[in-house]
């Protein structure tokens, strides 16, 4: 293993046991008593632990799509989500987006929330070109956007990523060489072409895969954040590239599609698969040996800073500028970074030895 692989295995499970109180306290928190959807008369101001936030604000959490178990995570009550966490602040938190992960799906309902008299919007982007023109219009009328998961730079304020986007390419790269003892053929199953997240991976995967000369890239397909479609391209992959040993599907949708289709005598063992996946649902695959390892952040906590970094920022107690911090109820503080980035912090790492510590994600 070398050096690099180490340090982030070694820091990746210093983050495991250093959150592992953390993630239990999250899902054992009972939501609180305010409904997520209730309406609101107008916003005011609290003196609670959280600082003067304003309350009773309009904040809508936008996913990519609803029905994907990772932003079911990220954003319900019952996962401690950005909902538990606007509810906690006192705002009025509400989740809405189509069913695909798509901008045509996606826009209606961004367009919607704006109607209804949104303070802020939390938005995961399905494509920031075709989403950009409808959030700065909202963002020169006073609204405040904060992109999370998947960012649309040019048009928002803040953009509450999940892990070093750099690390989390390099990592997925070096998690299949490892699998597949530096050589052979891979592909990736990502999820839309059109995601920031998944095109800014992919591009430094490219970049990890120059130092493997015995790794070759065959090609890329996308599943398209929809279990069906995950599936059928990945049998396509299998039929097109028979001398495949290894698959990278840096999504929870594709990686769990992927493991079902390799699940069999035939696959299991001989082609190696990774991605970034929920241990809920893929702890069977690594207990049967379909998964060696594969990464995620908690997608709850995710959820949860970018419900207090919009809120912050609604009450005006931050701006974007890099160097300013502010507290994120059990998360602790956060600084801004550059671009107005702020860092949840490493991914975990997640093999047969630790895989049995969690159950979140399905
Ligand atoms: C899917 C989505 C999401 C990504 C995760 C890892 O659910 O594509 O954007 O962050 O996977």
């Amino acid at each position: 293993m070398k050096l690099r692989q180490v340090t982030w295995f070694t820091l990746s499970l210093i983050t495991v046991s250093s959150l592992l109180t953390a993630c239990s306290s999250a899902s054992s928190s009972s939501p609180p008593a305010t409904s997520s959807s209730s309406s609101s008369t107008g916003s005011g101001t609290s003196g609670t632990a959280s600082g003067s936030l304003k309350t009773g604000l309009k904040v809508f959490v936008i996913p990519k799509n609803l029905g994907n178990p990772y932003f079911t995570l990220a954003d319900s009550v019952k996962s401690g989500g950005a909902l538990a966490a606007l509810n906690t602040l006192g705002e009025t938190g509400s989740e809405t987006s189509g069913t695909d992960a798509t901008p045509a799906s996606q826009l209606p309902a961004i367009q919607a929330a704006i109607t209804k008299g949104a303070n802020a919007l939390i938005v995961s982007a399905t494509d920031p070109t075709a989403l950009c023109p409808t959030l700065t219009s909202a963002m020169n009328r006073g609204i405040t956007v904060v992109t999370y998961d998947s960012d649309a730079p040019a048009c928002r304020s803040l953009f509450i990523n999940q892990a070093s986007t750099s690390a989390i390419g390099t990592s997925e790269v070096d998690l299949i060489a490892q699998e597949i003892h530096n050589k052979g053929d891979i592909a990736i199953v990502s999820a839309t072409a059109s995601a920031t997240n998944q095109n800014a991976w992919i591009g430094y995967m490219k970049t990890e895969l120059k130092k493997f000369p015995n790794i070759h890239l065959v090609t890329t397909v996308y599943g398209n954040d929809d279990p069906t479609t995950a599936t059928q391209v990945t049998q396509g992959l299998l039929q097109q590239y028979p001398n495949l040993a290894g698959i990278i599907s840096p999504t929870t949708v594709g990686i769990a599609a992927a493991a079902a289709v390799l699940d069999t005598a035939k696959y299991r063992g001989k082609i190696a698969l990774t991605g970034l996946g929920t241990p809920g649902a893929l702890k069977k695959y690594v207990d049967d040996g379909t998964i060696g390892s594969f990464e995620l952040w908690n997608p709850a906590n995710l959820g949860y800073l970018a419900a207090y970094a919009a809120a912050n920022l609604a009450s005006k107690k931050v701006t974007n500028a890099a160097g300013q911090s502010f507290t994120a109820g059990k998360l602790g503080s956060f600084t801004i970074g550059s671009d107005g980035t702020i860092l949840l912090g490493p991914p975990l790492v997640f093999t047969k030895s630790n895989i049995g510590n969690f159950n979140w994600g399905f």
